[in-house]
């Protein structure tokens, strides 16, 4: 049987590993669909297309391979964009599938017609729109490649309609690898001089260190020069938390008091990320754009060295090789450097401890977290969606590499029930444990179906606050005792989730939350555990008294 263009898209997807394809069906890639019936790749039919996004993000970040899903034209890829540009601020390689018009039709605003690269431009690292059938295995390897190389993004690749039947006419390139480029000898050895003036470094490490290889070298050098080790945002796992080297996640809602302990760095090494305004808090640790310490930027790709900050010295080049190889050579730590360390592990210690407020409105959400955190497997997956249920988990789980944290830096509500259904699929024998709140589980908690329909076992852990609280926290702050806009009326979760056919559990006040706990992750299949939780208690660091000033 001739191939036709259709097939060797499959063929290209299975030659990069790419074992599932998460997807809306729609009729502008009804061949596709048919291709991938025969193939060994599994398409997982999501309820929305930001839920088949978000899980081939979710993939991506958790297997270090390209995630793919696909859309279908118009409304398709508009609601599966929001996972196209999570994937950008993310920086997680992603090649998304578009359908589109036929080819006799585009130009003449057809239905559901878009120009993606007018649409998708600015948050795609490159939008191909293949006309040629000649051309569609090449632009298949070169999506996955660009995706993967140099600050890994989403490619998109735009199939008209009328293409995907066509006979391919050349074969399939084989995949291009993707190549990290190492730190010469003298740029070690520029570390080390830095190293060994500096007294109270700090290594920042960020997403470009997630993999084993990755954390077990930042484990080796911190240790070998006392180094210590603070987390950029979502990349909580990247680091024993336990570790007396520990100086913190940073990021969104970072207190000042963590900003401050931090401050008195005299060296920062920023290792593996690219110091967006989220890892820098807010451009003042480094501060922009003259640093008040030298600043080391170690990063696999010369795009964001420099960029912001001046910078003493950097380095384009894998950091896992580079710390791995610091690791080895003599120890530059001293008495002064010891203290150091000891100093802001003090402060970490005290600041991860938990106390609960005792609200009276409700169950104090961290009080949950702190017994999923006592009772997870230690290999669990952490997922968060993006909300104040998720600051307790920053701030008091101890999370250790052995984890694995699923979040979206870029902050889209609506990630953490998709990533925990395809976390679910990927890593089958971890238990994928998701925090969220009652906003985020109604824009995309229905892909709870998709878990029961493939056999995914997330436990989801909601926290039903009937706010949202996020929104809320900056409005006491900047408009105290006017609330506009985030007071939430819900249904009744536990029995919306009971339809779905997972199991339920319900927290409510006085109950006793550690059995509450145990019973959900010891349930075999997929579980939802709604927490009716308090909204005085709004985070980890506030209550809703303390914002009005009280
Ligand atoms: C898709 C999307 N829409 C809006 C926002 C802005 N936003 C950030 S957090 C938040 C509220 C989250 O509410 P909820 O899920 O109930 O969690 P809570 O903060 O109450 O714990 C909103 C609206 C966002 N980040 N993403």
């Amino acid at each position: 049987m001739t191939e036709r263009v259709a097939d060797q898209i499959v063929s290209a997807l299975e030659a990069h590993d790419v074992e599932r394809l998460y997807c809306v069906p729609g009729e502008s890639y009804l061949a596709l669909l048919d291709a991938l019936r025969d193939s060994r790749i599994t398409t997982i039919a999501c309820r929305h297309e930001s839920g088949a996004g978000f899980m081939a993000v979710a993939e991506a970040k958790l297997t270090g391979r390209v995630g793919v899903f696909a859309v279908s034209r118009g409304p398709g890829a508009t609601n599966g964009s929001i996972a196209v540009h999570v994937a950008q601020q993310d920086a997680v390689p992603v090649v998304v599938l578009i359908g589109q018009v036929s080819r006799e039709e585009r130009g003449r605003g057809a239905l559901q017609e878009i120009d993606y690269t007018l649409f998708l431009g600015t948050m795609t690292k490159a939008v191909y729109e293949v006309n040629d059938a000649g051309k569609i295995g090449e632009t298949m390897v070169r999506a996955f490649h660009l995706a993967a190389q140099g600050v890994p993004g989403p490619v998109a690749v735009v199939l008209p309609e009328d293409l995907l039947g066509d006979a391919a006419t050349a074969s399939l390139p084989a995949p291009y690898p993707v190549h990290r480029p190492h730190a010469s000898p003298d740029d070690a050895e520029a570390v080390m001089v830095r190293l060994e003036r500096s007294r109270r470094p700090v290594l920042l490490a960020g997403a470009a260190m997630r993999s084993a290889r990755g954390s077990t070298a930042l484990k080796h050098f911190a240790a070998a020069h006392c180094v210590p080790v603070a987390l950029t945002w979502k990349n909580q796992d990247v680091f024993d938390n336990s570790s007396p080297l520990y100086a913190g996640h940073v990021g969104l809602g970072t207190p000042p008091a963590h900003r401050k302990a931090l401050a008195d760095a005299d060296l920062i090494i920023a290792c593996g990320t690219r110091l967006g305004d989220i890892a820098s808090q807010n451009y003042t640790f480094p501060r922009a754009p003259e640093p008040e310490q030298p600043l080391i930027h170690i990063y696999p790709d010369a795009g964001p060295i420099g960029a912001v900050f001046r910078t003493d010295l950097g380095i384009i080049a894998d950091p896992a090789v580079l710390l791995d190889d610091l690791a080895g050579r003599p120890s530059t730590t001293g008495p002064e450097r010891e203290a150091w360390a000891a100093r802001l592990g003090a402060f970490i210690d005290d600041f991860m401890e938990f106390e609960t407020r005792e609200p009276v409105d409700g169950i104090d959400f961290g009080e949950v977290v702190m017994a999923i955190a006592a009772q997870a497997p230690a290999d669990a997956i952490v997922i968060t969606d993006a909300g104040n249920f998720s600051t307790w988990v920053h701030r008091h789980w101890r999370l250790s590499p052995d984890n694995t944290m699923l979040g979206a830096i870029g902050g889209a509500m609506g990630f953490g029930v998709p990533a925990a259904v395809a976390a679910g699929l990927a890593a089958p024998d971890r238990m994928a444990i998701v925090v969220v709140g009652d906003g985020g589980m109604l824009m995309t908690g229905q892909e709870i179906a998709t878990a029961v329909a493939t056999g995914a076992a997330p436990k989801i852990f909601l926290s039903n606050n009937h706010s949202y609280a996020t929104i809320r926290t900056h409005q006491e702050k900047q408009f105290p005792n006017r609330i506009s806009g985030t007071k939430l009326t819900n249904p009744d979760f536990t029995a919306w989730a009971r339809s779905f056919g997972v199991h339920t559990v319900t927290i409510q006040m006085g109950d006793d939350v550690a059995a509450k706990v145990t019973e959900a992750l010891a349930h075999p299949g997929a579980c939802v555990v709604e927490v009716h939780s308090s909204l005085e208690a709004i985070s980890a660091f506030t209550t809703i008294t303390k914002l009005r000033g009280g």
